[in-house]
Order: C-alpha cells, then sequence, then structure tokens
C-alpha cells in the first residue's frame, strides 16, 4: 500500500495565523532545551513537563534528559503551542540602503568624497572577543568577503578588543575619523547596553556625535536596538564590510560630513 503524500502549497499556508510546523502544517510542534537546578531522575522530567505546560505547550513530552551534575539537568522537550503570529503585519527595521559591493564603494568615494575614509573599529568594554571586528575590518576579510583594510580609499585602523570608550573616542579625533564601528558579543546580563551607552555620551560630551558616523554590531544586535542606544546603524550576524561600508560613504555624502 503507498501513503499518499499531501503536498502543501502557498495557498494552504495562511500568513495571519503562523505556527509552527513540525510533522505537519500547524501542528504546532516545537522543541525546546533548558536546564534546571534539580537532580536528574523522573520527577525532574515531570517538573520540566509542568513548567512546559505553563508556558502553553499541549502535549509536552521529554524527549531526552541528562544528568548535569552538582543537582542540575538538561532536557530536550517537545511540544505544540497553539498560538499563532500574524507574519503579515511584521515590521523590522532594517538598514535601508542598496549595498554596493567592494568595487561600488571604493568608486563611490573616488567620486562623491574625493578623499580617504577614515573608519575606526574596535570591540569594547570588557569584550574579548575580536572575530566579529575583524571579519569587518581585517584585510582578508570573512566568508570571500575582504574587509576594510583591502578598500581603495579606506584608511582602516582595528583597535582591537577590551578598549576601553575613552580610548576609542581619544583615538577618534586623534584621527579626524568619519566613523566608528564597536563590536559587543557578549550581552549577559545586557552588559553591552550600559557599554554602548557610555560612548555615545562621550562623544556628546567631546562634541564629536553628529560628525561621525556611529555603527555598533555583534552577533544579538540589531538596527532597531543600535537605534534605540543613539547609533546610526546596527548590524547582526551575516554582515559583511561592503554592508558597513555603503552606510559610511552614504551616510558622509547625505549628512554632508565629506
Ligand atoms: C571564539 C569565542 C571566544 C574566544 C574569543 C577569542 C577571540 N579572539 O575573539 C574566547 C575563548 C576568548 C571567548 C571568551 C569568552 N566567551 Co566567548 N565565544 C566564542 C565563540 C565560540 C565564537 C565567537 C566568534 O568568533 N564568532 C565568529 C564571528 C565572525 O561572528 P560574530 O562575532 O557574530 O561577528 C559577525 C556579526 O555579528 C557582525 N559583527 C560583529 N561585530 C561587529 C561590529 C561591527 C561594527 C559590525 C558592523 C558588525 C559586527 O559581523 C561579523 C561577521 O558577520 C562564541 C559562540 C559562537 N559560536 O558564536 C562564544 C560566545 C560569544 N562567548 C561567550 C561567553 C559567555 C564568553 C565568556 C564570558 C566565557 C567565560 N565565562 O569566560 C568569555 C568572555 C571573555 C571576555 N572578556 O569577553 C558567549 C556569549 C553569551 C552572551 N549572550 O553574552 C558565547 C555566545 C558562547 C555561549 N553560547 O555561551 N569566547
Amino acid at each position: 500500500m503507498s501513503a499518499k503524500i499531501m503536498e502543501i502549497t502557498k495557498d494552504d499556508i495562511d500568513l495571519t495565523k503562523v505556527k509552527p510546523y513540525g510533522d505537519t502544517l500547524n501542528d504546532g510542534k516545537m522543541q525546546l532545551s533548558f536546564t534546571l537546578p534539580i537532580p536528574y531522575g523522573d520527577e525532574a522530567d515531570e517538573a520540566a513537563k509542568q513548567l512546559a505546560r505553563k508556558m502553553g505547550f499541549s502535549e509536552p513530552s521529554v524527549v531526552y534528559s541528562s544528568d548535569l551534575g552538582v543537582g542540575y539537568t538538561f532536557f530536550t522537550m517537545y511540544g505544540n503551542v497553539n498560538h499563532t503570529v500574524d507574519y503579515t503585519a511584521i515590521e523590522v527595521p532594517k538598514v535601508d540602503v542598496e549595498f554596493m559591493d567592494k568595487y561600488g564603494v571604493e568608486d563611490y568615494i573616488k567620486e562623491n568624497i574625493k578623499r580617504d575614509v577614515v573608519i575606526i573599529g574596535a570591540c569594547t568594554g570588557s569584550d574579548a572577543h575580536t572575530v566579529g571586528i575583524d571579519a569587518i575590518m581585517n584585510m582578508k576579510g570573512f566568508d570571500g568577503h575582504y574587509g576594510l583594510e583591502r578598500y581603495k580609499g579606506v584608511e582602516a585602523i582595528n583597535l582591537g578588543s577590551q578598549v576601553p570608550n575613552e580610548d576609542l573616542v581619544a583615538k577618534a579625533i586623534e584621527l579626524k575619523a568619519d566613523a566608528i564601528l564597536v563590536s559587543q558579543v557578549v550581552t549577559q546580563k545586557d552588559v553591552h547596553i550600559p557599554n554602548l551607552t557610555q560612548l555615545v555620551e562621550l562623544m556628546e560630551a567631546e562634541g564629536i556625535r553628529d560628525k561621525v558616523v556611529l555603527i555598533c554590531g555583534g552577533p544579538r544586535l540589531s538596527h532597531e536596538i543600535a537605534q534605540e542606544l543613539g547609533y546610526d546603524a546596527g548590524f547582526g550576524p551575516g554582515s559583511f564590510a561592503n554592508h558597513v561600508a555603503t552606510f559610511v560613504v552614504n551616510q558622509i555624502v547625505d549628512r554632508k560630513l565629506v
């Protein structure tokens, strides 16, 4: 006997009431993983199920649990969620420019700015993660996209990690930076928020905030958060040097910072 496979077409999906797809459309199946500070065992599994029910999941099941030692247990669970979202009503603030590639940016600088653009970058505060800012700035770049150091017409200065905001601002003033790039990777307990805010305050105190294009980036940063914190733009995962460079050169021209 051959099982008939139902083909789902776009017309079957109601974008105003979207819910997770597990085995079949709209079954609401989700997987969740978490740790509870209780010893491994049947009681722990039951506690996890009760928690999932309180979170609105029906038919919660623990498909995997493991003893983390010292009285902690890790769970992987499945459950059905009954909520839906209206996908058609979603609006996400994004950097609204048509991105140029490296060569487009270089031509744009030559034609419209007619001098080197100075871009200074750092991973600031206590954050020691260098890979993100390196991906944007270092000559070799990231994932097949050259970094800013390789761009003709760009003077890119990467100060590295754990850079105090005061040092970054001082260097920006010394080098007459057109743009400052800040990377924040550690966001535990929102440690990035006061750090990013302090930079804006320092720049305002020095009277340079409106003369500089200020950008932050990191895996848990978005354009929306960046703007809320007083930045011109924010870039998250999947960002490359040409995205940032396009935004910077457009801003220099649009804001008459040439
Ligand atoms: C490598 C690494 C480290 C290395 C860093 C080495 C180095 N030289 O950078 C070491 C071992 C030092 C380290 C230490 C720690 N780490 Co760590 N680390 C990582 C890891 C595995 C990879 C990060 C990485 O390199 N990603 C690759 C880059 C290319 O991606 P990216 O940073 O997202 O960058 C891209 C975009 O976000 C964006 N971007 C990033 N910055 C910027 C800036 C601008 C201006 C722009 C435009 C774009 C942009 O563009 C990039 C390219 O697309 C992650 C886990 C993971 N898999 O992501 C944890 C992770 C980031 N680390 C974490 C933690 C907690 C720590 C420690 C606190 C651990 C500890 N208890 O000691 C310490 C912190 C030390 C400190 N003072 O900062 C957590 C952070 C959790 C959180 N939400 O805050 C993670 C997520 C691991 C985890 N799941 O818990 N870490």
